[in-house]
């Protein structure tokens, strides 16, 4: 595996980072989890702009121009002669020193790791995820706002902990309001009577770029997507659910909290979008060999 690190590239076992790299000492940068397809980088430049959002966010000038990042993005798959997989895009604060302003550190370090990602197992799809409702509340904005993807996931970690005590796929994330924000690395949709809904970003979340296809794709169908405040029991009484990410695509949900969603399996407007979808990143994205 080759490594993008600052412009050059690195064998795995020589990809490092200083011991007092921001990033590192206080989970100081931001990131995105990208997919590619059949040759060809999905939804890039919404990642890319969603990452430049993160960045201004925390104040932190990208070291790159958008246009120079795309180019060693692509020179990292290129280089790992791939054509499916998954990019891990780093963006930290770069070399400080011991205290946590990060006035000494001159200048932000890029991270680019492309690999074949560890899919969710096939079965997973057909059957459908259990979901538990985490203790652990999604950070407040007032605090920290959920809509940047900063290398601080704690908060989501520790839900993620919760969800595997308690065996199940996916955690689900209420906000300090008891309302539904998203789930510990995935948004959330309900179908119920034919529409979707799904919490609003306000709620506390990840302005999820798979989130946004699923409008789209529901624009084609002609399914009406509303944003209202929910809770639990908008999700126990769906028809259907379903998870949204890079990571997960779109993945049925048919459990939360032990109470089957609609008749317990993954429902048939789940299956059109998830069809969909899949058409989509096979035949859509920025090629990555010209
Ligand atoms: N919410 C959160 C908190 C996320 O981290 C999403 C929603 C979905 O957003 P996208 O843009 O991917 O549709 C994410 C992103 C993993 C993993 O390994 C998943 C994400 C990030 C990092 C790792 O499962 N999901």
């Amino acid at each position: 595996m080759k490594i993008y690190i600052d412009g050059a590239f690195y064998a795995e076992a020589d990809a490092k980072i200083s011991v007092f790299d921001h990033g590192l000492l206080y989970g100081d940068g931001v990131f995105e989890g990208i997919r590619f397809y059949n040759g060809r980088v999905f939804k890039l430049e919404e990642h890319l702009d969603r990452l430049w959002d993160s960045g201004r966010a925390i104040a932190l000038t990208m070291p790159l121009s958008k246009e120079k990042m795309t180019e060693a993005l692509l020179e990292t798959i290129r280089q790992n002669e791939l054509r499916d997989g998954y990019v891990r895009l780093l963006v930290t604060r770069g070399i400080g020193n011991l205290g946590l302003s990060p006035d000494r550190c001159k200048r932000a370090s890029v991270i680019i790791i492309a690999a074949n990602i560890a899919l969710y197992p096939e079965e997973l799809y057909r059957n459908g995820l259990d979901v538990v409702t985490c203790a652990t509340r999604r950070v407040s904005p007032a605090a920290l706002s959920p809509a940047i993807k900063s290398l601080n996931y704690l908060n989501n970690i520790l839900a993620k902990i919760e969800a595997n005590q308690a065996g199940a796929g996916e955690g689900l994330m209420l906000n300090e309001q008891g309302h539904v924000a998203e789930c510990t690395g995935d948004n959330i949709f309900v179908l119920k009577r034919g529409h979707l809904i799904t919490p609003p970003i306000s709620a506390g979340g990840l302005r999820g770029i798979t989130r946004e296809v699923v409008f789209q794709i529901a624009g084609e169908f002609g399914i009406k997507v509303t944003e209202p405040e929910m809770t639990r029991y908008d999700i126990y009484t769906a028809d259907e659910c379903f998870l949204t990410g890079t990571a997960a695509e779109i993945i049925p949900v048919v459990k939360l909290d032990q109470r089957p969603i609609g008749d317990g399996k993954p429902g048939p407007v789940t299956a059109r979008f998830i069809a969909r979808f899949r058409e989509l990143t096979q035949a859509t994205g920025t090629p990555i060999y010209p």
